[in-house]
């Protein structure tokens, strides 16, 4: 039996549970917070800075969504193609995963950082995220062009549909890039997807710069 860690408003807690749901693959939800303390408390040990999701899968410790899902998708596979076979396909998904975490996943997260750090967000840091996050959004735009979509998801779409979900939140998707927010719609009406936003709607108020009132 799986048990992963996380909680429902988290966006890389999305990213495994995506995963998850796509490939009906059974699995305890151990949330983390004040009312759960000892889960939050394995989460802060498993690893060095003590981040969910967190995937325990007999002895083995997972963290790391992408990794998370490596292992989905090695050891638990299901109807979602997660990863190609094909290795070189393989190399390319991956690639396309660092691209939402690190440059639409992180830019996002810079700004809910500084609301956190100084209760609110300055201006030069509200026009440096909205910039980078413009340029991640243009390259993804070019790049949907050649996107073979799959039938359900893989790592792509579990990495992208919680990026591109809060992102928006953040820097809105320009209407000059009709692809990705097209895209966008698609992804947050998959089931599994659908699943996370609603399972986080609760959890709205949470979000630091305040969130809109769509989706
Ligand atoms: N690189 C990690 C990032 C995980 C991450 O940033 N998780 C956030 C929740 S979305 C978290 O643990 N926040 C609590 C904290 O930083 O203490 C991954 O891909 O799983």
């Amino acid at each position: 039996m799986l048990d992963l860690y996380g909680h429902p408003f988290s966006s890389y807690t999305w990213k495994a549970l995506i995963a998850l749901y796509a490939n009906v693959t059974p699995f305890t939800f151990r949330q983390v917070g004040p009312d759960h303390p000892e889960n939050s408390a394995r989460v802060q040990a498993a690893s060095p800075q003590g981040k969910f999701p967190l995937l325990v899968d007999g002895a083995l410790e997972l963290f790391e969504a992408s990794v998370i899902i490596e292992h989905l998708a090695r050891h638990h596979p299901g109807p979602a193609p997660l990863l190609p076979i094909d290795p070189d396909a393989a190399i390319a998904t991956r690639m396309i995963d660092r691209v939402f975490d690190n440059y639409v996943m992180n830019a996002m997260q810079e700004s809910v950082d500084e609301v956190l750090r100084e209760g609110t967000l300055g201006e030069s840091m509200r026009a440096r995220v909205e910039a980078r996050l413009h340029r991640s959004y243009r390259w993804i735009d070019g790049w949907l062009e050649g996107y073979a979509q799959p039938d359900g998801v893989s790592l792509i779409e579990c990495a992208a549909a919680p990026a591109l979900f809060y992102a928006d939140w953040v820097a809105p998707i320009p209407d000059d890039c009709a692809r990705l927010k097209a895209w966008r719609a698609h992804l947050l009406a998959l089931p599994p997807v659908s699943r996370c936003v609603e399972d986080a709607r609760p959890y709205r108020h949470y979000f630091p710069l305040g969130a809109p009132d769509r989706d």
